[in-house]
């Protein structure tokens, strides 16, 4: 029988509790085949957040620690410290990265730190039942703002890549999204670079992935994807924020 796909060595078998849509399966699965192809399976150590995120802890075959809410840079920085050797990357979704974890986020990017976040940037808290996040659009509807996200009550969305980019220690910085194929190629490509600066020593590395949470944006997923690639592009512009 001829092997047509074989997914990558990254991922177990584990069966997946992600809802239909849901773009955190697409993460993990190029994140492991941008690894594989890279020959870095065996040296690499994955920091888990709290979040649907953080079920990646259930999925991959790489050693790997669960981090507290927000914490994942400062545990990530721990394991680089010990393991300077092992390539060692933090996956984050956006309540987990920017509500509850700003202060890891930014002090790991000022030190520099020789990391990698794979930052999983949703618009909601997906986990606990759709809660307005740091990156929900203006006007997006959440449980916690129903009438849609309005500046004035709720603040605006944080760019974290914009945010990031001005920080000296930050090396590359890159946001692409996920919503359809070509996107999910370019998505790889940047991935492979910042694996590429932490082998090389250069510094903090991070991309941005923008994801579909069809369950709380309350859409199909093909809907869902659509309303990424349309709606969340024109608040979280796609392309390269920091290259040196
Ligand atoms: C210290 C702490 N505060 C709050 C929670 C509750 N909590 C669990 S998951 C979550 C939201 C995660 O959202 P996000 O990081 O965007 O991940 P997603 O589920 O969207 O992938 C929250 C607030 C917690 N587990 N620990
Ligand atoms: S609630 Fe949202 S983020 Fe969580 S698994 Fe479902 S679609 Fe994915
Ligand atoms: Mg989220």
């Amino acid at each position: 029988m001829a092997v047509i796909y074989q997914k990558s060595a990254y991922l177990n078998d584990v069966k997946r509790h992600y809802c239909p849509g849901c773009s955190h399966g697409i993460a993990h699965k190029i994140v492991g085949e941008v690894l594989e192809e890279m020959g870095l399976l065996e040296k690499t150590i994955m920091v888990a957040p709290v979040g649907c995120s953080g079920l990646l802890y259930d999925y991959s075959n790489t050693d790997g620690i669960h981090a507290l809410h927000g914490r994942a840079p400062a545990v990530a920085t721990g394991v680089k410290a010990v393991h300077p050797d092992k390539i060692v990357y933090a996956y984050q979704g956006d309540g987990d990265l920017i509500s509850i974890g700003t202060g890891e986020t930014v002090s790991a990017a000022a030190r520099g730190e020789n990391i990698t976040v794979i930052f999983a940037n949703n618009s909601i808290f997906g986990m606990t039942g759709g809660q307005m996040a740091g990156t929900t659009l203006v006007g997006e509807k959440t449980s916690t703002c129903r009438d849609g996200r309005n500046p004035q009550v709720d603040g605006y969305p944080v760019g974290v890549c914009e945010m990031l980019a001005p920080l000296q220690g930050a090396k590359y910085i890159a946001r692409a999204s996920l919503h359809d194929v070509p996107h999910i190629l370019k998505a790889k490509q940047m991935i492979r670079t910042a694996f590429e600066y932490q082998l090389n020593n250069r510094g903090y590395s991070l991309v941005e992935l923008l994801c579909a949470c069809p369950t709380n944006l309350k859409m199909s997923p093909t809907d869902a994807c659509r309303w990424v690639g349309e709606e969340m592009t024109k608040t979280f512009p796609l392309g390269v924020f920091k290259e040196e």
